[in-house]
């Protein structure tokens, strides 16, 4: 994980490629054993073997948004806004190295159309910018810091562009898309992976776009085989969802539609990589029996998590203090990496061309706990031993620990049961397993129970489903003599290539805070933690106050808090780290609908102010859907000094209604109404259901606030929202 990105690519490649098929077709007629079997024959192309070795990767979102503060930018911005003061590739990759990464993807060019670098098919790029008097390249200063350092790099290139006069002009577009990827591949050698972003909408036309995918991955094939298309490509898949949650069991073989010709000859396999890919189960028997029927491909199509360290993808200042806690980036990564996932996290630099303070500090903190828990694998001087039932091993357990993950162990044919026993040559503190198959062997295990020697007894410890890549195993902590884990369910004889024992040290989790319906608030830490908080939006430090008892704040306001180890000095990594905060409306008991356009009979709109962000004001839909615009009108039963609105969005797995441009009037009365903010956009919203802050440039007094839904997900007839609420003075 720390800086030896490919030393082992030679090995693999003569690895991988023996039975190696990407896909192999399943037949209604399959057993189960046969489906299994043929699970099994699917495996990795070195290229994606390569991909996921490099286990954290870090997205960098720079562009026209973050001088605009936009997450979508519409392509008319002027050329001359773009300009850091203090750009320095360097800090961006010393910084992610800090924190474990080993690959980093710069947006060349996002949904705006403004090109990173010089490109010399549009003026809409760094040439006409004021930046280094129009001779820079950010791309090619990226790319020179990445070689300085050692890090792998790749870019994304968002084919949807709002700028180009010929996007929505299909062939034309096309062309000018594939020039721009040719011109990119071949100006700046050795990017290793392609982003692709599946966003298409209008661009300046009004027109919409087809893109002609196969173009453009033939494009890349040619001018770099060993680069990764991810997301928008055959090589990875997008996880489906922007959050950073991850599946209990990850599989990189799953079924696909199609047919067993390779996407560049088949239409029904190529529409098979251009999807998203929803769903808790993927690709377990039950998953791969059901889709005999279809006769599904099975392919290798590894798990992808990418998730930003703030709200945003792009920089945005007033989110310098929503820098994600190191409790949630430790669990995407356990989830990710330790889920048979890579780890996609986005830092965005800011305005100067630098990554912030506090994400430098986050990034640190994390490459710091990840180094104190990985550092020394106790399995060290272990003694191993295999037993098999129903065969016996057939390589040499020793494999295991040699730190080679080309090496690894595995048993003969026709094996029932394995464990994998590791004696320790001394107790230790642990409370982390990490095991690793032999992915260029194809994906195997279903189920394996941990136990752990204490006391001379073995005890059960964790028990876990998939492995694949990865599997990063937390229990509880113990002081242990010895380790075994029990394969019990696996496709055909298990492969393991590695195997570690960890002590990963206590971090502190982000209190959390709640307000019943009296108004009153509560913080709750976690054990061997105390909360500490502010109300006038600092950071709190040890001498903020200390939360006791619940206090009231009928009138809401902004509450950080954060946790502080209970006995000051004490080995807690990451004391300091862990914020969380909440924007409160004043308390809603005397609000009421007076009027809303149209409701759902369990989608009433009152749901949108009931303190419940599950219950969803949702319209009308089952018999038919009422015209857009929606609104819904609120009486807040006195008269308040409103700020702005706060509006939610549903966080399920539905889009339907998901409110993208709003509009927000305030009254006195509830007849006469005055417009407080217009057309406001929330970029982004479907994929990054964050709670979205529209601010009034000046405060209004009033009694009854209406919220509108002017376009929403999906462009339909539908709205919805979790919660609506105000901001108050
Ligand atoms: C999304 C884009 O629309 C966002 O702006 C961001 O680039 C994210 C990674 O992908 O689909």
């Amino acid at each position: 994980m720390f800086g030896k990105p490919s030393a082992v690519m030679s090995v693999l490649l003569s690895l991988a490629s023996a039975a190696a098929a990407q896909q192999v077709r399943l037949a209604p007629e399959d057993s189960l054993e046969t489906v299994l079997a043929k699970s099994v024959d699917v495996r990795p192309t070195p290229r994606q073997v390569a991909w996921q070795r490099d286990e954290i990767s870090a997205f960098i979102h720079f562009g026209m948004n973050t001088f605009t503060d936009r997450e979508w930018g519409d392509g008319k911005e002027d050329p001359k806004l773009f300009n850091p003061t203090e750009f320095d590739a360097h800090q961006w990759v010393r910084a992610a190295k800090a924190a474990g990464v080993s690959r980093m993807i710069l947006t060349a060019k996002h949904h705006d159309g403004f090109c990173l670098w010089p490109s010399k098919y549009t003026e809409h790029c760094v040439r006409n910018s004021p930046w280094k008097d129009g001779k820079g390249d950010i791309v090619g200063e990226f790319i020179n810091a990445c070689r300085d350092e050692g890090m792998h790099y790749g870019i994304y290139i968002s084919p949807w562009d709002r700028h180009e006069q010929s996007y929505g002009d299909s062939p034309k577009y096309n062309q000018y898309f594939q020039d721009q990827l040719r011109e990119v591949l071949t100006t700046y050698p050795g990017i290793e992976e392609v982003w692709f972003d599946g966003a298409c909408a209008e661009g300046p036309n009004g027109k919409k776009q087809e893109y002609d995918w196969r173009a453009y991955w033939k494009l890349i094939r040619e001018l770099v085989p060993n680069t990764a298309i991810t997301v928008r490509g055959p090589d990875v898949r997008w996880c489906g969802n922007e959050a950073g949650h991850t599946r209990q069991s990850e599989w990189s073989v799953i079924p696909m539609p199609g047919d067993d010709q390779p996407w560049e000859s088949s239409d029904e396999t190529l529409s098979g990589f251009l999807r998203d890919i929803y769903g808790d189960d993927l690709g377990s028997r039950d998953v791969l029996m059901r889709s005999r029927q279809n006769h599904a491909v099975l392919s290798w199509y590894p798990s992808q998590v990418n998730t930003s360290i703030r709200p945003g993808w792009f920089y945005h200042s007033h989110e310098d203090d929503r820098v994600r806690s190191l409790d949630d980036l430790l669990n995407v990564y356990y989830g990710s990496v330790g889920g048979n996932g890579q780890f996609l996290l986005n830092i965005p630099p800011d305005r100067r061309g630098l990554f912030h303070e506090n994400d430098v500090a986050r990034l640190k903190q994390l490459g710091d706990v990840l180094k104190a828990t990985f550092a020394q694998n106790l399995t060290t001087g272990a003694k191993l031993t295999a037993e098999v039932a129903g065969g016996k091993s057939a390589r040499d357990i020793a494999a295991v620990l040699d730190d080679n993950p080309d090496t690894f162990w595995t048993s003969t044919d026709g094996s029932t049961a394995v464990t994998v026993t590791a004696q320790l040559p001394t107790s230790v503190r642990a409370n982390c397993l990490m095991l690793q198959e032999h992915i260029a062997s194809g994906q195997r295990v279903e189920g394996f129970e941990v136990e752990v020697l204490t006391d001379g007894k073995w005890r059960p410890a964790a028990s876990g489903t998939t492995v694949g890549y990865k599997r990063l195993v937390r229990f509880a902590d113990a002081t242990i003599s010895g380790i075994r884990v029990r394969f019990t369910q696996f496709r055909v004889r298990p492969t393991l290539a590695s195997m570690g024992l960890y002590f990963a040290p206590t971090i502190l989790t982000a209190p959390q805070i709640g307000r019943n319906g009296d108004g009153l608030v509560t913080i709750k830490t976690t054990e061997g933690a105390c909360a500490r908080y502010t109300l006038d939006g600092s950071n709190p430090t040890e001498s903020s106050p200390l939360f006791t008892n619940p206090f009231s704040l009928p009138n809401g306001g902004r509450i950080i808090a954060q946790a502080f180890p209970l006995t000051p000095g004490t080995s807690i990594v990451g004391s300091g780290a862990a914020t969380s905060r909440i924007e409160l409306g004043p308390i809603r008991i005397n609000w009421k609908i007076v009027d809303c356009t149209s409701q759902d009979e369990d989608g009433q709109a009152r749901k949108a102010i009931d303190d419940d962000p599950k219950s969803l004001w949702h319209t009308q839909f089952r018999d038919g859907t009422d015209p857009m615009p929606h609104h819904v009108s609120v009486d807040m039963g006195e008269l308040l000094q409103v700020s702005g609105i706060t509006y939610t969005p549903r966080k399920d797995q539905w889009e339907n209604g998901i409110v993208m441009r709003a509009r927000v009037e305030v009254s006195l009365d509830g007849q006469n109404w005055t417009i407080a903010a217009d057309n406001v956009d929330f970029d982004n919203i479907v994929n990054s259901r964050q709670q979205q802050v529209v601010t009034f440039s000046t405060a209004m007094t009033a009694r009854y606030f209406r919220f509108t839904a002017l376009r929403t997900a999906h462009d339909n007839n539908v709205a919805s929202a979790a919660d609506i609420s105000i901001l108050v003075k």
